[in-house]
């Protein structure tokens, strides 16, 4: 059995906001139809008993089952691996499905992964999960200085993974430095792209080997999909794709690739808003007596903002704020919000507000936590696409009554 994808026509040259449109997809090679079709099949006919030996045995190319590829879903593959700037792209269920599958296909039982001091909860539940089931050990460390990178480096390090910016805390990670050593040890570099997506950041440009994201953020943006994607070299991605994605098999749905094909288009425009409300949403809560700090990696006094500069094009649409008062005012604040809903996940139209030590990072230690920046007053907003002065009014009656 091999990659049973259908090759369409391949659009070069162009510019991210005209890839997002039309990547991967040839409108003539399907009737004509201006929107990628839905192929809502889970398997695919054969003309002949013997092209369906000739397709398990991949002498011959064409779908065959759509745990093995779906046309809908190779659109989107072919999209996203264009707009990460990388040779091949993968669909998953979700980002869980993709973060893991990609550590399942990079590591081995005795292997070292080294990790940004700081990733989605989940993240670190599977961390934790591979060091107790599966012996492979990880460190999450600061990834500022260079000297104390190459300290934890070890001989059995295979993977450094890092999300930049962190959830929650926003710190970042320099790509270049991380990409650098990566190269020098022999260590892939995973990096989880989700808060910055490609059209703000693109990590293999850098020299990142993968680039992983939940999907369900940004690239979707409605708020009706959970998913993920992967993408790598060619000769990686065909490889998890028919190992630990195909006898795993957290693959996406057609329904949903569709969906995510249908959320690229818009892409840059919704990142353009998003971005220019949180700046204006910083300002205004920086300048307010009630909020003791803001990370955002847009604030000109943001320590990194060097690294904001050299690697991504603006600085994104999420917010971290610290009001004192610890856990009981941050939750009654949170409760004071009307238009702003309380609730995890990130990059939808409408503005989230989550409280991480007590929801997204809730299986992550309290000693652990505290390491990473993650206390009982630190706050988490996604700033959503409605008029920032209707998102600013709603936090400040809220702040008003705190
Ligand atoms: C959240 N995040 O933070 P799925 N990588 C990053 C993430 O933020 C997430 C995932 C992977 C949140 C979900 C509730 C940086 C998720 C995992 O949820 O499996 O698509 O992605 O609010």
């Amino acid at each position: 059995m091999r990659n049973n994808r259908r090759r369409v026509i391949v659009l070069k040259n162009y510019r991210l906001e005209t890839e997002v449109i039309h990547k991967g997809y040839d409108s003539q090679s399907f009737q004509g139809s201006l929107t990628p079709p839905l192929f809502q099949s889970s398997t695919f006919t054969m003309k002949s008993a013997e092209q369906g030996e000739r397709r398990f045995a991949g002498e011959e190319e064409g779908y065959v089952y759509s745990r093995l590829g779906n046309p809908t879903v190779t659109v989107l593959e072919e999209r996203i691996a264009e707009l990460e700037g990388g040779e091949a792209g993968l669909a998953f269920s979700s980002g869980m499905a993709a973060v893991s599958a990609t550590l399942f296909g990079l590591v081995r039982s005795g292997d070292h992964i080294l990790v940004s001091e700081g990733v989605y909860g989940c993240t670190y539940g599977l961390l934790e999960l591979l060091k107790d089931r599966f012996n492979v050990d990880y460190d999450l460390i600061a990834m500022d200085e260079e000297d104390h990178i190459r300290s934890y480096i070890r001989p059995e390090t295979k993977v450094i993974y890092v999300e930049t910016p962190i959830n929650p805390t926003m710190k970042l990670v320099d790509l270049e430095l991380v990409c650098k050593l990566g190269k020098e040890f022999e260590a892939k570099v995973v990096v989880d792209n989700t808060f910055a997506t490609p059209y703000l950041q693109r990590p293999i440009t850098f020299g990142a080997d993968v680039v992983v994201h939940s999907a369900t953020k940004y690239i979707s943006g409605h708020g009706d999909v959970v998913a993920g994607l992967m993408v790598g070299s060619r000769e990686f991605v065909n490889e998890v794709r028919m190992t630990t994605q195909k006898d795993i098999g957290g693959i996406i749905s057609p329904f949903d690739a569709w969906l995510l094909i249908r959320g690229l288009k818009t892409l840059p425009v919704r990142m353009d808003r998003h971005c220019t409300n949180a700046v204006k949403i910083a300002e205004k809560m920086k300048a307010h007596p009630k909020v003791k700090d803001i990370i955002f990696p847009g604030d000109d006094q943001f320590p990194q903002a060097g690294i904001v500069k050299s690697q991504m094009k603006q600085a994104g649409g999420m917010i971290s704020f610290l009001i004192d008062g610890g856990k009981e005012t941050a939750q009654r604040f949170m409760n004071e919000l009307q238009l702003i809903k309380i609730a995890v996940s990130l990059g939808d139209a409408e503005t989230l507000i989550q409280h991480p030590a007590t929801m997204t990072h809730s299986v992550v230690p309290e000693e652990k936590r505290e390491k990473m920046g993650i206390g009982p007053e630190l706050i988490r907003l996604s700033v959503g696409l409605e008029a920032w002065e209707d998102i600013w009014a709603d936090i400040e009656q809220a702040l008003e009554k705190i």
